[in-house]
Formats: structure tokens, sequence, C-alpha cells
């Protein structure tokens, strides 16, 4: 699936703007116009948008619905592309279900086979979670629990967009590099017949041009963090075009290391939220370029996607930018505190989504050379029997899908997961000194060496520590320091740090979070989640100086 673009042979029209939309119930079918909505955004949750506690905190499905008009031609097929919407949605054009969503994370892409001269869009939303969705949740008496540690926003959260193609058109392209001494081999894989591939360099200048699918590349700059170089892929057939960004480089992991072009990296960044004031999960290019610039500014060479995949339009940013980037399915409140793999909870139904978007998401992500690696969860039960199972197959779809090194983000120890060995890099989660022995740091470099030592003797896998962090309320001093503080959070990260740094085998460290976000309400979560190293309007802590020296030097 091709993200929309235009070009001489394609057209595409932006829906966003300003949608209709209410609540509804379980068995609404929009029939008819909703004359009865009020005024919605698009793209943005909806959440902190509306002034109504019933509204915002609704549990259920909601209506979205906008109409719009199109120069139709003939020798044209339509399609609509929906970036994603939290969480399952079901798409209807002119009152008639033309198509659906299976998670709140990816892309919808569906031909648009009978426009009218005014057509009605309307996209009806199911915001909750079940044992059978990613995220796993659970409903207890009409109320959503929510098992994660982010806000459960809903909405439609990407662009919505028509874009038109020939009638024969390419549907997908598939760039494969394999890097030599002084050359690289490029295959490209696609349904384009008779095409003649060429390839830019970042000048626009033409580097090859070939009628094969596969042809090779003499001395080819390397795609890295520090020269994040990106070539032009032209695919032109008799009837269609299109034109996809691509980087040249390596990715290994070894029993020891992460290798990015044969060397070895350190992970210097953040877990992070796609999360901003008043648009929640909605994407918006001036809230990605800020973060981008704030990544690059501390130091920072990587994120991970945490809990779910972020927009196409990050990951091309990401690109960009040189950010490495660990892009995660949101596989995430699986319980490493409760029971949760068995027939009733997590079972073969949610092992079998799992799986697809797992693939979905290697489809949808598959040409971005800042994709490093891949991870299949976060703080799942590992230990529990029948997790061994299960992510076997999920792994092994996941191998089947990329060749990219595959992690799992374990909260369980060493000494109780059931999966490390089927990993090629481990990534835990850690909070010593802060949920357990609560400003204690005495306690963190001791448990933290000794738990990645743990690791590396039962895999001998690269270990990355994918979280650490201490709440932390810009503004709020302490001398000494106590939890909260501005310098508890600096002293904090510094003993976490300290330890990395002799920890045998550890090739990374991604502080908890990049930003403040929002949570559901709880009486640890003052207006969220308080562990960014920056604000949620992006302006920085102090921690984030301290980072910037560590990491400019790392
Ligand atoms: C974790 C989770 C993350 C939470 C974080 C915390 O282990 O992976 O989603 O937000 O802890 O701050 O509690």
């Amino acid at each position: 699936m091709l993200y929309p673009k235009s070009n001489k042979y394609r057209d595409l029209y932006n829906l966003n703007g300003i949608w209709k939309f209410k609540t509804v119930g379980d068995d609404y079918i929009p029939e008819n116009e909703a004359h009865d909505a009020f005024l919605m955004a698009v793209p943005a949750s909806y959440n902190d948008i509306v002034t109504s506690k019933e509204v915002k905190d609704h549990v259920g499905k909601v209506l979205y619905e906008t109409t719009f008009s199109l120069p139709v031609r003939d020798d044209r097929i339509y399609h609509l592309r929906i970036g994603a919407t939290s969480h399952k949605c079901d798409v209807y054009l002119n009152g008639k279900l033309i198509s659906y969503g299976i998670n709140g994370f990816f892309p919808i892409d569906t031909e648009l086979s009978d426009l009218e001269e005014k057509n009605r869009l309307s996209v009806v939303i199911d915001n909750r979670l079940t044992f059978q969705t990613l995220p796993v949740g659970r409903i207890v008496n009409g109320k959503q629990v929510i098992n994660h540690d982010f806000y459960n926003f809903t909405g439609i959260h990407r662009d919505v967009i028509v874009y038109s193609t020939p009638k024969k058109y390419i549907h997908d392209i598939e760039i494969k590099t394999v890097v030599d001494d002084d050359y690289s081999k490029i295959s490209v894989i696609t349904d384009a017949e008779n095409a003649l591939y060429t390839v830019f360099d970042k000048l626009g200048n033409t580097v090859i041009e070939s009628r094969e699918s596969t042809f090779s590349i003499e001395d080819p700059i390397l795609w890295d963090t520090e020269n994040p170089y990106l070539y032009t892929l032209c695919v032109e057939t008799d009837t269609d075009k299109y034109e996809e960004k691509f980087g040249i480089r390596k990715v290994e992991a070894t029993r020891d290391a992460l290798l990015l072009n044969d060397k070895p990296v350190y992970l210097k960044g953040f877990g992070m939220h796609d999360d901003s004031f008043i648009l929640g999960k909605g994407n918006n290019a001036a809230v990605n370029i800020r973060n981008f610039e704030l990544l690059k500014w501390i130091g920072a060479n990587s994120i991970r996607t945490s809990h779910y995949p972020y927009s196409e339009e990050v990951m091309s940013l990401a690109d960009e930018y040189g950010i490495m980037v660990i892009d995660e399915v949101p596989a995430v409140g699986m319980g490493w505190w409760n029971p949760t793999f068995s027939d009733e909870r997590a079972n073969d139904e949610t092992k079998e989504l799992h799986k697809e978007l797992v693939r979905q998401l290697v489809a949808r992500d598959k040409n971005h050379p800042a994709v490093i690696m891949y991870s299949v969860a976060n703080e799942a039960a590992t230990h529990e029997e029948r997790a061994r199972e299960y992510f076997a197959d999920v792994i092994d779809m996941a191998r089947k899908s990329t060749d990219l090194p595959i992690t799992i983000i374990e909260f369980s120890t060493a000494d109780v997961s059931l999966v490390g060995d089927l990993v090629d890099v481990i990534g835990i989660n850690r909070y010593y000194g802060w949920y357990y022995e609560h400003g204690d740091m005495s306690v963190i470099k001791d448990q933290m060496i000794t738990e990645i030592g743990k690791w590396r003797a039962k895999c001998g896998k690269p270990v990355f520590v994918a979280e650490f962090g201490a709440d932390t309320i810009e503004g709020l001093h302490a001398l000494p320091s106590e939890s909260f503080s501005e310098e508890f959070q600096i002293e904090y990260v510094r003993e976490n740090c300290e330890a990395f740094d002799s920890a045998e085998g550890c090739i990374g460290e991604h502080v908890w979070n990049f930003a403040d976000f929002k949570t559901k309400q709880g009486l640890t979560r003052i207006r969220g989640n308080r562990k960014g190293v920056f604000t949620k309007d992006r302006q920085p802590k102090l921690v984030a100086h301290f980072l910037r020296e560590r990491w400019m030097k790392k």
C-alpha cells in the first residue's frame, strides 16, 4: 500500500478540516445525514476539544461525518485513505458500508467505486478495548478498564485523503538494498509492469536508470544518523508513476551489539507518545517538527514508537532527521501484573490480530531507513506458560515479514521470562528507586547492573534499557533533592546512566518519556504522567540539559 501522492497520473484531495460529530449508540447506521451533530476538527482526538465530561469520557461509538464533491474522471480510480482512527471503525459512503478499520494505528485504504456528485462520508468509531483488541483492555459493567498508562484518545487521528490513480496503477513498491564494499544492490519488488526505474540523488541528479528491477549503485552514500542521506526511486510505467525516498543502510544485531553499517550504535533517546495539547493524538506537522528539532538538540539518535505505530508522516521525518526508530506494534496492556494468556483472555483471536498487525506494520514501514528494529510488545506477561507459544507465533510472523532485528520490551525479569531467546535484542523497562524503594537512589546502580547481567547470562543478546525515569513537576525544586523535583530527576537519570556505562552488553538508554503525556486519572498521575524530559508544551526540564551534555559527547 503506497502513501498517497500526487503527480501527472494521480490527484489528491485532502478532506481534513471541520467535520460533524456526535456520540451514537451501538446500532447506529448513518442512513441519513446527521443534522443534530456538532462540529469537530479532523485530524484530532475529540477528548480534549469538547467541554462536556460525558462526551470526553464516552465509552462506545461516535460518528464523524463530512461531505465532499470531486471532478470525477472516467479514466481514474478513486481511493479513500484514512491515516488512522482509534480504534475500530466502519466507513460508509452515502450511507453504504464500504470499509472498516481493525486497529487504531493503521491506515485504511479503500477504493471508492460509487462516487456521486455530492458524497457523504461517515466514519463510525468504536473506542472500546477488550482482550481481543490491541491495546488490550476490558469492559466491566459498561465501564472501560484501561490496562495501559496513556489516555484512550479517540477520533480520526490522521489525515483523510481521497486520491486518484489510473485504472492500471502501481499498487506497491518495496525497495530492498544490500550493501557491499563499494556498491549497493537494489531490488525493487513491485507489481508495476514494464517499468523504468530511475534513482535520483539528494540534489535530483540521475544516479541510474534501469529497465530491470534489480540494479546496482556504485559507491553509495549510506544512510546514518550523522548523514541521513536519502535517494529517490521513481518507478514509471506507461500509465502510472510513483516516487519513493529510500536510504541505503545495513542493520544487524550480534551477540553483543547492534550494528548500523557494520559499526556498533549506542541508542540514545526516548520512548515517546503521540500526545499534545488539544490535539490529543491528532497528527500535526508543527508538533512533529518541534519533536524532531528537540531530539536533535538534545543529541538523541533514536526513539521507540511506544506503544503503537506513529503516523507515516513521523516515520518520514525520522528518515530525514536521521533518528533511528524502534517500531512498536500496539501490543500493550498485556499485563505482566495479572493473568493474560488464556482462552478467556488474550487467546488465539488476539494472537491472529497481533500477527496481522505485525505484518501490516512492516508492510507500511518497509521503505523507511530509519526503522532499525521492530518491537512486538511492551511489558507482556511473558512469564506465563502460554506466552511462549503466543510470542513464538507472533515473532515467526515478524521474521517472515522483515530481515530487521526483532525486540520485545520486557518488564518480566530475566529469571522468569519465557521469550528472551526468541528475539535479537532485549529491551527492559526498569524503575529501580522509583516504583520500588521509592526515593532511594542508592539501589539503582546495583540492581540495574545485576538485571542487565542476568539477561546477558541467560540469553546472550544485547540489552537496551527501553524505559527508566521519574515523574517531575517543572519548576519544583528541592535541595537536597526530593522526588518530583527537577533536581531529583537529574540525579535519578545520572545514577541510571552510570549503571549503563558500566554494564557489559548494554547497547542503549531510552529515557521514559520524551514529554509529559495524558493518562487516565489516578492518584499518582497529576495531570498525567510527568516523567517527560520535556514538558507537554515541549520546553526542557532541567534534566534535558544534563542529557544534552551527556549525549552530545557519547
Ligand atoms: C511502564 C510502561 C509505560 C508507563 C511507565 C510509567 O513501564 O511501559 O507505559 O507509562 O511505566 O511511567 O509508569
